[in-house]
């Protein structure tokens, strides 16, 4: 069994395998190489000769049980023929979202214009099942992807003034992405992602009484969704203000922790697997700060189904050599 099923599936206590949120990509100078050559980040993703090379070049460096697809989450208002920008120094840049053109989108439209994506995981899974390893397919959460249509930048600290306006329209897009969202995790499955993971970066934007409308339902929709694929789901409601409640009520397999939570109330008051924690900005510091901190989270979960990774992605400015530390230390321990 791969190493993550053996943790999410069988419960195993007694391993503790390791990936990292963002691996592939932004710190590596093998990645920035091929990026500078791109200049347009979408079709570097769809090029499914690179992006599969580039959700290799960790796997080649370090000792990971896991390889986590090349891609973003914005493939699907890109695939819903919204427009799409990565700009430098900036983050993504949206188009105006037209409900009426994008309705009348079918599951073929939309798989045709990403299907590399499903090319690269095709690749990948190949390596990585000849290796008894994982590969890792994912998706933004409705609200996270929600934000970034209708925000249509970044939200950082908070979303626009008239975000929640039009009901009808959040409705309908609510909807919708739900529904692509379950073809982009079929045809994902269907490749060779072995477990799904749900990104809801922006979890930690809303307020609590509105967790069981943009969080809750959609996600649980979701959830339930990949379940009946048959292949492992992890959530990562970041910052969400509540990981019990949302376990309890999601379900999910297992679960990725922020670094703002506290790991020991975690284990105490979750059940499921847990996974990640480490705050990335620790990997800027020095190996003896690296080691302490990376214990610390080993320790705490030595007895829960735990899964090592950071509380959210690694830095750019990441120096390689701190990454491999960090892993020798969760392999030696
Ligand atoms: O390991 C990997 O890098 C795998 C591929 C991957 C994943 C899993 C990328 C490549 N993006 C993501 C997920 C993703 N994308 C999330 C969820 C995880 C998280 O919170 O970090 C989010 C919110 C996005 C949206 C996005 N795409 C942002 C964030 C902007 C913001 O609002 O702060 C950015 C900067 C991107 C571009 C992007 N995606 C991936 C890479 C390597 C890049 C950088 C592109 C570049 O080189 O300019």
């Amino acid at each position: 069994m791969t190493p993550l099923h053996e943790v999410i599936i069988n419960k195993k206590t007694t391993i503790n395998p390791v990936w990292i949120m963002r691996q592939a990509g932004r710190y590596l100078p093998e990645f920035k190489e091929i990026r500078k050559k791109n200049p347009n980040f979408i079709e570097l993703c769809l090029n499914h000769k690179l992006s599969s090379e580039i959700t290799l070049q960790p796997i080649k460096r370090f000792d990971l049980d896991a390889a986590i697809i090349f891609s973003d989450i914005l493939m699907i208002p890109y695939g819903l023929n919204q427009k799409v920008d990565f700009k430098k120094n900036f983050g993504p840049v949206l188009g105006d979202l037209d409900i009426g053109t994008m309705s009348k989108i079918d599951e073929i439209d939309f798989v045709e214009k990403i299907y590399p994506v499903y090319k690269a995981i095709e690749s990948v899974s190949l390596e990585m099942t000849s290796k008894n390893k994982n590969t890792i397919g994912f998706v933004g959460a409705p609200w996270t992807l929600l934000v970034y249509m209708i925000n249509q930048q970044s939200p950082k600290k908070n979303v626009k003034k008239d975000f929640f306006e039009d009901d009808f329209l959040i409705n309908r897009i609510l909807l919708l992405i739900e529904k692509f969202l379950k073809i982009h995790i079929k045809n994902q499955i269907e490749n060779g992602a072995d477990v799904i993971q749900i990104f809801d970066s922006w979890a930690g934007l809303l307020e609590e009484r509105d967790y069981p409308n943009y969080i809750y339902t959609p996600t649980l929709n979701l959830v339930d969704y990949v379940k009946s694929l048959n292949v492992p789901v992890i959530c990562f409601p970041r910052e969400i203000r509540n990981y019990k409640e949302f376990a309890e009520i999601v379900k999910p397999d297992a679960i990725n922790i922020d670094y703002n939570v506290d790991p020991l109330m975690i284990s105490k008051n979750i059940k499921i697997p847990v996974q990640g924690g480490l705050d990335p900005k620790i990997l800027l510091t020095d190996k003896e700060n690296l080691k302490k901190e990376t214990l610390k989270y080993l320790d705490i979960f030595k007895d829960h189904p735990y899964i090592f990774n950071l509380g959210h992605g690694i830095l750019p400015e990441t120096n390689p050599d701190m990454v491999e530390f960090l892993i020798k230390t969760v392999k030696d321990y």
